[in-house]
């Protein structure tokens, strides 16, 4: 191979990120970082007989997107941890390596579960919107009273990485920590978590649940009409990893009808346009998808990106690959 593999950026990445691209590859930027609509990807790619693409979840390749790439692309790299926006089933069909960026966001997201946690229980953004709106007559004795969380609950669906994050910072806070997965972790990481053996029963012991599984077909909708009945009375819902686990019908439902006493969300399904219902909902509290978003991170994000195209350019095995 004569010059620099020719990689194909779709999105803006942190300044440091670009730089490394720049000095090791022949790379094409998003310059006004729009998202490029995915049905162009594979004539861009043609165009510029790229040999790598560097992807966010806001580029949607699906089977027939991956079908129509040159066969220059030998590697497409996320930025990202999940990678349902992948069909990584077409790409491995092609012989087209997936990679990921797992681990390095973990305590980012787990800050931001936490914030929505503590956000939701004690009705943080209905208390700033009331104090921005200049509506504030001063200090009442039951003025937006929240829950307490010490001594409650948590929930942890998919005691993964960011799952496990959450539980160390929720245990000071006095929560116990209740989890399920599809087996059950070691000892030694689950620290007293206890462990349930389906989602049913972990609903039934959440005052708070957090939603930290990847969107499979099997976890679409997950958390249904039924699953949310399952859960206490006055329970708080969070969700920080793909909002296609919620049926949202059922849950503004469960909003309004006070059965959930408030929620955090940091995704959406097919955001950025959410269902409008939550923006009027007072008992929500809502975040743009800032799961991962310090510059820290995304920097090791796109560090962790490279490193596995650097790997694939070297003839080695990426280090996070998933197909
Ligand atoms: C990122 C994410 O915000 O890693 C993921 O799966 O959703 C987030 O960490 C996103 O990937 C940024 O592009």
């Amino acid at each position: 191979m004569l010059g620099k593999p020719v990689v194909l950026v779709t999105r803006t990445l942190p300044p440091a990120v670009e730089e490394r691209l720049r000095g090791d590859y022949d790379v094409w930027l998003n310059r006004d970082d729009r998202p490029i609509p995915p049905e162009d990807l594979p004539a861009l790619a043609r165009r510029l007989g790229a040999q790598a693409m560097l992807v966010t979840p806001t580029d949607r390749l699906e089977r027939g997107v991956i079908e129509a790439l040159p066969n220059s692309v030998a590697i497409i790299a996320s930025f990202s941890v999940g990678y349902e926006h992948i069909d990584h089933n077409a790409a491995a069909r092609r012989g087209i390596l997936v990679t990921n960026t797992p681990g390095v966001l973990s305590d980012a997201t787990a800050d931001v579960a936490l914030l929505l946690m503590l956000g939701a229980a004690r009705r943080a953004s209905e208390g700033e919107r009331l104090v921005r709106s200049g509506y504030w007559k001063g200090l009442t004795p039951v003025q937006l009273l929240g829950r307490h969380l010490h001594g409650q609950r948590l929930g942890i669906l998919g005691m993964g990485r960011i799952g496990q994050a959450l539980a160390e910072r929720a245990r000071p806070l006095g929560l116990e920590i209740h989890y399920h997965n599809r087996t059950p972790i070691a000892e030694d990481a689950a620290k007293g978590a206890i462990f349930h053996a389906t989602v049913e029963d972990l609903l039934a012991v959440s005052d708070v649940l957090s939603l930290h599984c990847p969107a499979t077909p099997l976890t679409r909708k997950l958390l249904n009409a039924e699953r949310l009945a399952l859960l206490p009375p006055g329970a708080i819902v969070v969700n920080t990893a793909r909002g296609i686990l919620i049926d949202d019908e059922a849950l503004i439902a469960a909003l309004n009808s006070g059965q959930i006493f408030a929620a955090g969300l940091d995704v959406y399904d097919n955001e950025p346009d959410l269902h409008p219902a939550y923006r009027s909902l007072p008992n929500v509290f809502l975040l743009p998808h800032l799961g991962s978003a310090t510059i820290e991170t995304r920097t090791a994000m796109g560090f962790l990106a490279l490193d596995n195209l650097d790997a694939y350019f070297g003839g080695r095995e990426p280090p996070h690959r998933v197909a």
